[in-house]
């Protein structure tokens, strides 16, 4: 390993994704699972090229979709691994970068359910404070103590055309899709509002906090936030152009959790959805590197773990 501030090996693979330049695409689907990631690799009209798992397992596909170079990549779960995935993408790519995020989520909203899809037009972060949590308090919290103790930062917007593709994509399918301001949050549970007899969250009413306090409160999930905001401050000469979909996966007003098989096949229908908006969205500067790139070798190749056969991982993708 070389460069303590930007870590990478002497082949010049980064730190925790491991990718090095020419084996990521300047459009880029990320999801916060492999099977997603596989699922995605298997729809109509990808044609994966390489393939690629870091030892820390963050797994990229890297292929051909309409003509365009895609990368599909799975940013795990939490701002870190997003913060990971996008910087060390960022670092491996030259020119303009479009990022799609499709992932699950919660809903507050009583009239949005389970298996609808949600492409907000704000995000905003939450962070659960540690100063607020120090005393031996376990009452619930007041209006004004929610509000110190998950603090939720101000709006924060996706790239609008290509928040407005993902609908368009996605209402052509017959889905219902809605927009609103989505929430990520550092928990699934304490900031989600979800209710511990474990640990003393001190959160009972935290969802209907947000709902008084957040102007069209849609959804709660972990990443999509951190992604459009590290595209907001990215290079000026390097812009990245995000955008997130979101599939209704638990009902918090009706506690209803989507069935398995209906989340596998919202995530088809999105995931194709999510394909099509990225190969349409006009991205000028983009770079397909044809010389150190992987698109134009004959077949999929492949890096992964070591002990694994390529050709196992290869059948996956069948
Ligand atoms: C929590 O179960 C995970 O689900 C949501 C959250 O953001 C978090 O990552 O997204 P994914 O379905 O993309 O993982
Ligand atoms: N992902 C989340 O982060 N929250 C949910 O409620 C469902 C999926």
């Amino acid at each position: 390993m070389q460069d303590a501030n930007f870590p990478s090996s002497a082949e010049g693979r980064t730190y925790h994704i491991n990718l090095k330049a020419g084996e990521a695409a300047n459009r880029v689907l990320t999801v916060g699972d492999l099977p997603r990631a596989l699922s995605f690799a298997r729809l109509p009209g990808f044609e994966a090229k390489f393939v690629h798992r870091a030892p820390r397992l963050y797994t990229s596909i890297t292929g051909l979709y309409k003509g365009r170079a895609i990368t599909i990549v799975t940013s795990l779960m939490g701002f870190a691994n997003m913060d990971f995935t996008v910087r060390e993408l960022r670092h491996v790519i030259s020119g303009p970068m479009a990022i799609v995020r499709v992932g699950t989520c919660g809903t507050p909203d009583p009239q949005i359910p389970v298996g609808d899809i949600i492409v907000p037009d704000k995000f905003r972060s939450v962070h659960r404070d540690p100063d607020c949590f120090g005393d031996d308090s376990d009452s619930p919290m007041t209006e004004d103590e929610l509000a110190r103790a998950y603090v939720v930062s101000k709006p924060m917007e996706p790239c609008a055309d290509l928040a407005q593709l993902l609908r368009e994509q996605i209402r052509a399918t017959g889905r219902t899709v809605h927009a609103g301001t989505g929430l990520a949050c550092c928990s699934f549970y304490s900031s989600q509002g979800r209710i511990s007899q474990d640990f003393r969250d001190r959160n009972q009413g935290l969802v209907d906090h947000y709902l008084k306090t957040i102007p069209d409160f849609s959804c709660m999930e972990m990443e999509s936030s951190h992604l459009v905001d590290l595209a907001r401050c990215a290079a000026k000469d390097r812009p990245i152009y995000a955008a997130a979909a979101h599939i209704a996966l638990a009902q918090r007003a009706s506690n209803v959790m989507l069935g398995d098989d209906e989340k596998h096949e919202a995530e088809r229908v999105v995931g194709q959805a999510a394909l099509d908006a990225l190969a349409a969205f006009d991205l000028p500067g983009e770079t397909v590197d044809t010389k150190t790139g992987v698109y134009d070798i004959p077949g999929v190749s492949c890096v992964w773990m070591q002990d694994v056969d390529p050709a196992d991982v290869l059948k996956e993708l069948d």
